[in-house]
C-alpha cells in the first residue's frame, strides 16, 4: 500500500525551468517474467508511448547449458520488443535453424531436452564471453540491448545467481531445474516445493530499487505469479519497495485456468487455487492496490477475501495489439485512480 497520498501526477521531468511548457513523464516499472509479460509490454509502450519503462525481469529461469548462460525471460523481453522473437512459441528467435543442436545431438551431448536455435546461441555465447570477462548480468543485458532497442530499460532482478529449483513430489522427491521440471516434464509431476535456490543471498541489481521507488506506478503483467513474479520479489528489498507503490496486477488466470503455461501446475505447488481471486489473495492488499480480471470473472470484484485491492474486469485475453493496448491502458488508468 502506498504510503504518501501523493496523487498519480505525472512528474516534472529533471533540469525543466518551471516556467516553461509542462514536460512531464510518466515513470512506469514492470516485473517480467516471460511471454505474457513481453506480450503486454508491447501493448503498454503503446498506451504510453511518451513513458519511461523500466522493466525488472526474472532470471530465476536462467540455466547454464553447455558451457552456456541462457536467460530467458530476460531474452523473451528483448527479443519481442526487438522484433526478433519466434512469435509462435513465445521464446527464441524467428526465422530459427537447429544445426548446432543437431551437431550436439550427434555427440550425444547432453540435455537434449532443451532446443536452443542457432541465432538465439549467439546471444548466449556473447552473453557468457561478457560473463566470463567479469560483466555483472546488468551491464551484460544493456550491451546485448544496444542491438535489439526494445524501447524499455531492461534489469535483471539481480546480477547475483538465482536458479528455481522445484522439488519433485513422491517418495525420495529429487530436486531439479525449473526448466527441467517446464519442459522435459511439463509440469506434469507434481512439485512438492519451488524454491527460488540463493535468492536469500541475492541483491537487486543496481538500479532496480531506485526503479521502482521511482515509480508513478509499479505493474504485475500477466506472469506465473509463483515462478516469475514470486521469484523477484524474493531478492531481499524488493517486496518492500514494491509494497509502498501503487501497484495494479492483471491475472494471468482466466475463468480458473491460465491463459498460457503452466501456471496453474505452479499455484498446486504452493497451495494457492488457480483462479483470478485466488491469486490476487495471494500477492495481498499489502502488496497489490489494484486487480484487473477477465469478464468472465467479473464475481471477483465482490469477493470480500479481496477487501482492499480496487478489482476491474474487462476483456483480458491479449489476442493483439489493440486488445493488449487496452488492458495496459485500463491498468494504468486503475493506477491513475487509486493515486
Ligand atoms: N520452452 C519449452 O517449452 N521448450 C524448449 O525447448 C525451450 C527452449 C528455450 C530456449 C531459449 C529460451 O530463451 C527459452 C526456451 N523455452 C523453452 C522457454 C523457457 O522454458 C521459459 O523459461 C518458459 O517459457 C518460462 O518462462
Amino acid at each position: 500500500m502506498p504510503t504518501g497520498g501523493g496523487r498519480l501526477e505525472p512528474r516534472r521531468a529533471e533540469g525543466i525551468p518551471a516556467d516553461l511548457p509542462h514536460f512531464t513523464v510518466m515513470r512506469i516499472t514492470v516485473l517480467a517474467g516471460g511471454v505474457g509479460a513481453a506480450r503486454y509490454l508491447r501493448g503498454l509502450k503503446q498506451a504510453a508511448p511518451e513513458a519511461e519503462i523500466t522493466v525488472v525481469g526474472n532470471t530465476g529461469d536462467d540455466i547454464t547449458l553447455f558451457g552456456l548462460r541462457v536467460c530467458p525471460d530476460l531474452d523473451t523481453v528483448m527479443y519481442t520488443l526487438g522484433g526478433g522473437i519466434n512469435e509462435d512459441q513465445g521464446w527464441g528467435r524467428e526465422g530459427e535453424t537447429h544445426r548446432v543442436r543437431a551437431e550436439l545431438a550427434a555427440y550425444g551431448a547432453s540435455p537434449d531436452w532443451f532446443t536452443l536455435g542457432d541465432r538465439d546461441f549467439a546471444t548466449h555465447i556473447l552473453r557468457s564471453q561478457l560473463l566470463a570477462a567479469g560483466q555483472p548480468l546488468s551491464a551484460v543485458t544493456e550491451v546485448l540491448c544496444r542491438r535489439w532497442q526494445p524501447g524499455v530499460r531492461l534489469l535483471p532482478m539481480s546480477d547475483d545467481p538465482v536458479e528455481t529449483h522445484v522439488t519433485l513430489a513422491g517418495p525420495g522427491g529429487r530436486e531439479i531445474h525449473f526448466q527441467e521440471w517446464w519442459v522435459r516434464l511439463h509440469a506434469a509431476t507434481p512439485a512438492a516445493r519451488i524454491s527460488a535456490s540463493g535468492a536469500e543471498r541475492a541483491r537487486p541489481a543496481p538500479g532496480v530499487l531506485a526503479a521502482i521507488s521511482d515509480a508513478d506506478v509499479v505493474v504485475f503483467p500477466p506472469s506465473n505469479p509463483v515462478v516469475s513474479i514470486g521469484t523477484i520479489l524474493a531478492v531481499p528489498g524488493i517486496r518492500a519497495a514494491v509494497a509502498a507503490k501503487t501497484v495494479v496486477g492483471v491475472s494471468p488466470i482466466i475463468g480458473g485456468a491460465p491463459v498460457r503455461g503452466m501456471a496453474d501446475a505452479c499455484l498446486t505447488a504452493i497451495g494457492v487455487e488457480t483462479s483470478a481471486a485466488a491469486v490476487a489473495a495471494h500477492y495481498g492488499p499489502e502488496l497489490i492496490d489494484g486487480w484487473l480480471v477477465d469478464d468472465q470473472d467479473k464475481a471477483v470484484t465482490d469477493d470480500p477475501a479481496l477487501a482492499g485491492i480496487a478489482v476491474r474486469a474487462l476483456p483480458l485475453l491479449m489476442r493483439d495489439l489493440p486488445a493488449t493496448t487496452a488492458i495496459a491502458r485500463a491498468a494504468l488508468d486503475l493506477a491513475q485512480e487509486l493515486g
